[in-house]
């Protein structure tokens, strides 16, 4: 099985995940969490590319390099995962495309769609759940880390106000593979909407 986790930065994934993760290990599951862009050495040469470059990256370019490193995790890590019967879960995977490079910098969503295809190589998510927060919370929660902005979460508030956005459209058009949760509810509440969906 492969599960999605979803959300504009700071919507609490990576919380999520590791909540889901303890629950899922205590069922007895074998389980793999990944980030995307990431978790292969090529995938993690990329997003350092994508998220520290001071250069500007055209949008066509962002899309290609998330999906060049998409289709290396899916083809080195995620399929051979599968495969020996891990449930595999990753933070971010072709929606962050879509609601990002498509919404947000308005890149051309059939575009998008048609380099997902080769990306993912038929492996959709079995489910994907998309932690929806308003922009200013999530950047609320973003604030209060130490760390410097990257170049994506430089890109301003009418931005991610897109990327939302495009979130609710994609929970829209797919109802049968995403669950959209309310990010605001307490970590408690949403981890128990989240395990009871899996099962
Ligand atoms: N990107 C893209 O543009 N296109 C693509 O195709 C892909 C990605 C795949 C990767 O960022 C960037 O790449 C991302 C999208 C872009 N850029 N942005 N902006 P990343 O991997 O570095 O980070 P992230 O995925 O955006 O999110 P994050 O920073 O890891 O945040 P999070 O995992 O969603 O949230 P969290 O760390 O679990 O929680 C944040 C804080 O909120 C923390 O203090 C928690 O304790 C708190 N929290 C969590 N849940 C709650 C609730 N329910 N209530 C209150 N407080 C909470």
């Amino acid at each position: 099985m492969l599960i999605t986790f979803e959300g504009i930065d700071g919507s609490g994934k990576t919380t999520q995940i590791n909540l889901l993760r303890e629950h899922l290990e205590r069922c007895g599951h074998k389980v793999l969490c990944l980030r995307e862009p990431g978790s292969t050495s090529i995938s993690e040469k990329i997003r350092e590319t994508l998220l520290q470059s001071k250069e500007d990256i055209s949008p066509i370019a962002e899309v290609l390099l998330f999906c060049a490193a998409r289709a290396q995790l899916v083809s080195s890590v995620i399929k051979p995962a599968l495969k020996d019967g891990f449930t595999v879960i990753c933070d971010r995977y072709m929606d962050s495309t879509v609601a990002y490079q498509g919404y947000g910098r308005g890149v051309d969503i059939a575009m998008i769609d048609a380099c997902n295809a080769m990306a993912i190589d038929g492996l959709l998510p079995t489910i994907t759940f998309i932690l929806d927060v308003q922009v200013e919370n999530a950047a609320q929660r973003a604030d209060k880390r130490a760390e410097e902005k990257d170049r994506m979460e430089n890109a301003g508030n009418d931005f991610f106000i897109n990327v939302r956005l495009g979130y609710h459209h994609l929970a829209a058009q797919y109802k049968e593979r995403i669950v959209m949760i309310d990010g605001t509810k307490s970590i408690e509440e949403i981890s128990e909407i989240i395990c009871a969906a899996i099962i």
